[in-house]
């Protein structure tokens, strides 16, 4: 997503956007119309499915007390892809100033994605026109029976293959949307270089948002000796500060990855996991984060953490004489080696 930097602060110092991260109030109307008010530079709805779903039974989300960490097994549950192209159609044509328009949409099997792409190049309806980039979320970690569409990289390849030649290659001649992946924590190195040859072959994924909740937590309370919520088991997805560490982990990686690929690629970076102050927005920038999205602590805060993080990120800048994200954005240092 090519979401601007903002800088429209005191100092005149430029700032990642930030916006929701997906599933993170952006269900509704009612949510979407709240980010919408918001300082959010962008906005992003739910993953969606052609169809409205319920998604798991309760309870499905969990926050820790201390804010130490979220875990959710919501299951997937939307209003159909046609409620969140109509919402962002109720807003009218973009204005030059307007948030960035998002619709993430799930990866359920191709025939789905390629219904979805459908609607939204209807010819008569124009729902794209009103909105700027989709997510293809190739990462729910919580669909009962079915796994992580990106941890099958040959099920992955599949899958872009048709949505890129059939449906982004006939449509986008109408209005050049831009395509982007969420994805799954890897956990291995050499994952980032394959994901990233992947990439390589369908120039029309244009960004990619790293990560998705952490695949799979388990939390128990202990006077119950149960399990705090109640899909698969209790098991569910890791949010919130304890994945930080992952988060930045996998933007350095495949910041890496994409700028050792031969050709260079240049896939923009959203970096997401483990937010909670300005502080991790500039780790993830020195990791090569291009943009950031909130999602546990957006949960936690409400909208008004988005002038908070924004505040925070300027006052670390100027502290240290930075003015532009290009003095910044992956110029992360590896600690030296110390010969004993
Ligand atoms: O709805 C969910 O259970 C969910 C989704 Br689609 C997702 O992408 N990530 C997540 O943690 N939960």
């Amino acid at each position: 997503m090519s979401c601007k930097p903002s800088n429209n602060n005191n100092w005149m110092i430029e700032c990642p956007a930030i916006v929701n991260a997906s599933g993170c109030m952006c269900d509704t109307k009612k949510s979407l119309t709240e980010l919408n008010q918001s300082s959010a530079d962008g906005i992003c709805t739910k993953t969606a499915t052609i169809n409205p779903r319920m998604g798991n039974p309760s309870p499905r989300y969990w926050e820790h007390p201390d804010e130490l960490f979220t875990i959710n097994s919501m299951g997937l549950p939307n209003l159909g892809v046609k409620y969140y192209l109509e919402y962002y159609k109720s807003l009218g044509l973009k204005q030059q100033l307007d948030q960035h328009r998002c619709l993430s949409l799930a990866v359920m099997s191709t025939e789905e994605s390629v219904a979805m792409l459908e609607l939204v190049y209807d010819s008569t309806a124009e729902y794209c026109k009103y909105i700027d980039a989709i997510e293809w979320n190739l990462s729910c970690p919580n669909l009962v029976g079915k796994g992580i569409l990106a941890y099958d990289f040959a099920a992955m390849s599949t899958w872009l293959d048709t949505i890129t030649s059939t449906c982004i290659k006939k449509y986008n001649q109408t209005k050049q949307l831009e395509h982007g992946l969420k994805l799954p924590p890897y956990f291995e190195p050499y994952q980032f270089d394959v994901v990233a040859s992947i990439l390589a072959k369908y120039p029309a994924v244009t960004f990619i948002n790293t990560i998705n909740s952490v695949p799979n937590g388990l939390e128990i309370d202990i006077d119950t000796e149960s399990t705090v919520i109640h899909p698969k088991n209790g098991m569910g997805g890791l949010g919130g500060p304890i994945v930080l560490p992952v988060s930045l982990a996998n933007v350095n990686g495949f910041y890496r990855a994409f700028r050792n690929h031969s050709p260079v690629m240049h896939v923009n970076i959203i970096g997401t996991g483990g937010i909670q102050t300005g502080e991790d927005i500039f780790k993830l920038v020195l990791a090569g984060a291009d943009m950031v999205s909130v999602g546990s602590q957006l949960m936690i805060e409400g909208p008004i953490v988005f002038d908070r993080l924004r505040t925070e990120f300027c006052e670390i800048m100027h502290a240290k004489g930075y003015y532009s994200l290009s003095q910044v954005k992956g110029r992360l240092k590896v600690a030296a080696a110390v010969t004993l």
